[in-house]
């Protein structure tokens, strides 16, 4: 069963001013698609046509680079775009806020950990909040593997992702990465990243 593109929950204009339409239409329209595209091919005749993308994500260092490339952009992409809605940003509430409390010591200084973990990452990637046995952690990977993949350095279940590759920002930011991890928290659905939580701890 071939792969297709998600929809987008909101209307390319919809994350203005901190994420600009025409980049909400590359990125998605073209660079996603690319990926779903891209996967399609590589499993085409292959024995991971069946499989779903979860099972070909957590098998990344196995199967082809074209799968593991291209099967995580499609992954870190459909999810992604679920994290981001307009009228959004401002602070976690409940457990979620109390999580962070825990291990951050404050919203604040959360947030800015997770900016150094995205303008850190050299070249192309991602930055994550992720739930490891329970305890909240900030980490990045590079390209398009994510903490799902056997071959992360730190595995975790993702609870947030901010993709990091200049296509995601470049538009708007050029190479002003920085300025962007700041934006985008005022276009965060902290109602998605604290569902992810309340079924990542389960
Ligand atoms: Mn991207």
């Amino acid at each position: 069963m071939a792969f297709t593109l998600p929809a987008l929950p909101y209307a390319p204009d919809a994350l203005e001013p901190h994420i600009d339409a025409q980049t909400m239409q590359i990125h998605h329209g073209k660079h996603h698609q690319a990926y779903v595209d891209n996967l399609n091919k590589a499993i085409a005749g292959t024995p991971h046509e069946n499989k779903s993308l979860e099972e070909l994500i957590k098998a990344a260092g196995t199967i082809s680079p074209a799968v593991r490339n291209n099967g995580g952009g499609h992954w870190n992409h459909s999810f992604f775009w679920e994290l981001l809605a307009p009228n959004a940003g401002g602070q976690p509430t409940g457990a979620l806020a109390a999580a962070i409390n825990d291990v951050f010591g404050s919203f604040d200084s959360f947030k800015e950990k997770f900016n150094t973990a995205g303008a850190t990452r050299f070249g192309s990637g991602w930055a994550w909040l992720i739930i490891n046995n329970g305890t909240l952690q900030i980490t990045s990977t590079p390209n398009q593997d994510n903490p799902l993949m056997d071959v992360a350095e730190v595995k975790g279940t993702p609870l947030l992702g901010v993709d990091v590759w200049e296509h995601a920002y470049y538009l708007k930011y050029q190479n002003r990465r920085p300025e962007y991890m700041n934006a985008i928290w005022n276009v965060i659905n902290w109602n998605k990243v604290a569902e992810n939580f309340a079924k990542a701890a389960k």
